[in-house]
Order: C-alpha cells, then structure tokens, then sequence
C-alpha cells in the first residue's frame, strides 16, 4: 500500500511537470474600428459585423459596418528551439453589463477568434489609418459560448480554441516571431443600424478592475512524456511499459488509452526538446 502510494504521487508529479499551462492578458489590444475612441486604451473593446460577414469581404480594414479587437499575447517563459503539443487552449473575455444581445442571439452569432497576419503593432502607436495594419485570416480558432449568459452582471464567455487549428499557429509564434501571438476577435452579429446596441462589449487589459481577455493554454514539449522537456528513448520506453494501459502520463493525445498513437507521437518527436 505504501509502496503503491509512492509510486501514485511519482506519477502524479511527473505528470504535472510534463503538461505546462500558460496563462495571461495580452500586452496589447486595440479597438479596430474607424471612429473609435482610445482606440488603444479604452476599457472597453467592441465587436460586431453585418449579420452575413465577420471580417469586411470588402477591404482590409473593417469599414464602418464592421468593428473588430485585435489582441497580442506575449508567450513568455516558453522557450522557442521545440515543438509543442497543444492540449487545450481557450480565451475567456468579460462581457460588460448587460449586453446588447439575447443570449440565443449570442449563439446564433458567436464571437470567433482568428489569427492575424503579423503581430507589428502595439496601443501605444494605434492607427486605424496606418498603411500596414494586421488582417483578420480566414480561420476560426474558437467560438464564444453563452454558458454564463446574464442581464444583471458582467459575465465570462469562454472560447475554447480548436488545438488542431491553433497548435502550428502557437508553435510559429513561439519558433518564429518571439514568442508574440496575435488574435482577432470578430463576429457576423450585427448591431441592428446606426446606433444600434446589439453587439460584443468585453473588457481590454486596460480595464482598470482587471478584467481583460485572458489566454490560457495546456501544452507539453511533443513527444515528451516525462516532462524533462526532451522526447527520447525514456519516454519511449514509458509509453511501451504502458502500452494498452489507461496510464495518464503516458496517454499522451488524452483519448484514455495508450496505444501506437502514444507511440507514433515520441517517435515522431524523437530528439525534440534534447
Ligand atoms: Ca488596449
Ligand atoms: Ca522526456
Ligand atoms: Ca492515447
């Protein structure tokens, strides 16, 4: 029993060294519309679009039926020189009381998170007008979710990003842009008219109670099942000595058993990380 409880706190120790989390707000964020006030240090960014489109088919930057946030995340304390395996990833933004949708309209036209085409540009230096502005791209990371919709407060709206699509997009930006990730936030809600009051409204990290987006993302060194951020022939024999086993550690896609799956994953990544 002793000997058994040993070995159960090993495991759950390796396990925790090898799967990493990253949590923060961005260091930027911008209001991208054409008559936004502060556009680079307001508390408060908004999104909306035409009720058809998110992102303007018409130009580069959203005219004045379209308003988007743009977003910068700086991925410190991940070191660039590895691939990552992406285990679960979603940015939680604040929507201010009480929005201007329901909440079926909230799941009709969902807030997305899309990449950027690069991350030059900060709120300090904002310019709606500036010649080379980031464009949203065409693929949907996440979508917002209504589980916590209310009227009567502030609430948090979770968008779980698919770690398929975001996973060579989280490693590029550690690998090959220093450590900087950009997203574009955007929606085909529509506002209803000029005027109109039906679209997102979340907190900036300059929201003074805190209350910016939030990204937070599980990961592992590939292939790396003991966590000393290196895939090689120790975690290969892990995964073989589990093999057809529901060993944690060693389930290394997480669907519960470990299997050649696990296997192809440490000799695919062989030598990351070493
Ligand atoms: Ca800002
Ligand atoms: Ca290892
Ligand atoms: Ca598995």
């Amino acid at each position: 029993m002793r000997i058994a409880m040993a070995l159960l706190s090993l495991t759950l120790c390796f396990g925790a060294r090898a799967q990493q989390t990253y949590q923060a707000q961005p260091t930027d964020d911008v209001w991208y519309y054409d008559n936004a006030f502060n556009a680079g240090f307001t508390a408060i960014l908004r999104v909306w679009g035409d009720g058809a489109n998110a992102v303007d088919p018409t130009g580069t930057r959203p005219a004045l039926n379209f308003s988007y946030a743009l977003a910068k995340w700086r991925l410190n304390g991940i070191p660039a020189g590895r691939q990552y395996q992406v285990i679960r990833a979603q940015i939680t933004v604040v929507q201010t009381q009480p929005p201007g949708y329901t909440r079926a309209e909230g799941e009709l036209f969902p807030l997305e998170a899309r990449p950027l085409s690069h991350t030059n540009f900060t709120e300090q230096t904002w310019d709606y007008n500036a010649p080379n502005n980031p464009e949203i791209g065409a693929t949907i990371f996440g979508e917002s979710q209504m589980t916590n919709y209310r009227t009567d407060a502030p609430f948090a709206i979770p968008v779980p990003l698919d770690v398929e699509a975001f996973e060579p997009y989280f490693n590029a930006a550690v690998n090959q842009n220093n450590g900087a990730l950009g997203i574009g936030f955007v929606s085909r809600m529509d506002p209803g008219g000029q005027g109109g009051n039906r679209f997102y409204r979340f907190y900036s990290r300059n929201d003074s109670g805190g209350r910016g987006p939030v990204l937070q993302v599980v990961y592992r060194v590939a292939g790396d099942v003991n966590g000393d951020g290196c895939a090689d022939d120790a975690d290969l024999l892990t995964v073989l000595f589990n093999f057809g086993s529901n060993d944690a550690q060693a389930d290394l896609n997480g669907d519960g058993v470990v299997d050649d799956a696990d296997l192809l994953q440490v000799l695919f990544h062989f030598g990351n990380g070493c």
